[in-house]
């Protein structure tokens, strides 16, 4: 049976993932790290701290304790000025019909979120008010692929991790997904997202039916 969908933010429901990426992107630059879309694969799901951490590494960088401090500073406030502009035109086609469908069936709506900027940009999006519980990196210690996030939607909403069905679009957040319980939805690439039950290249492409079929 199935009881709630819980889905990630970034990559899944808008497409804050390019944002990210222009701001770390400029922030590679400023190191001189090389910085592709590839590599920016590799940070999608992941938390602020280790993102940075992974193009330091990549550039052979040991950060002090204060430069990581600085430079999360500088990247996030990139970011937001970047998403400063993002309105309900920003949410990807299919999310509303889907959410419509979810609720027709009685199924509640999480969020797990790698990000501390994800109540606003729902907010920007206009569907804060469609979601039963928002669990974000504000409230969690450890990053995906650990299954923390996805655990704290499942127990906010009230659910058993067996009936909850996650959707990402992340490598860590599908093992986030797997390690909590739950079943796994993937949004991309099928042989990027392996270890998913079901993937589809957008939202849009996202029955009910293959939600229920999961069951
Ligand atoms: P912030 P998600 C994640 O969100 C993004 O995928 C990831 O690229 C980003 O680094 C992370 O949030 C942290 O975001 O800097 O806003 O706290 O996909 O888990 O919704
Ligand atoms: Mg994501």
């Amino acid at each position: 049976t199935i009881r709630a969908i819980i889905f990630d933010l970034d990559g899944v429901l808008t497409d804050t993932a390019w944002y990210h990426y222009r701001a770390w992107k400029a922030l590679a630059d400023e190191l001189a790290v090389p910085f592709t879309e590839q590599d920016n694969e590799q940070l999608k799901g992941v938390d602020r701290l280790n993102s940075l951490r992974w193009i330091a590494h990549k550039g052979g960088l040991v950060l002090s304790a204060a430069e990581e401090e600085r430079l999360m500073a500088q990247k996030n406030a990139h970011y937001l000025e970047l998403i400063q502009h993002m309105s309900p035109a920003d949410l990807y086609p299919g999310v509303q019909p889907l959410f419509a469908a979810i609720k027709a069936k009685g199924w509640k709506i999480g969020l797990a979120s790698a990000s501390k900027n994800a109540a606003f940009v729902l907010d920007r999006l206009g569907i804060a008010a469609d979601f039963d519980y928002v669990a974000d990196a504000n409230q969690v210690k450890n990053s995906k692929p650990d299954p923390e996030v996805f655990l704290l939607a499942a127990a906010g909403l009230g659910v058993v991790p067996a009936h909850c069905i996650g959707v990402e679009d992340a490598v860590a957040g599908i093992e986030a997904i797997c390690a909590a319980g739950m079943r796994p939805v993937g949004i991309g690439e099928p042989a990027l997202l392996a270890q998913a039950s079901l993937v589809v290249p957008q939202i849009a492409a996202l029955s009910i039916a293959q939600l229920q079929a999961l069951a």
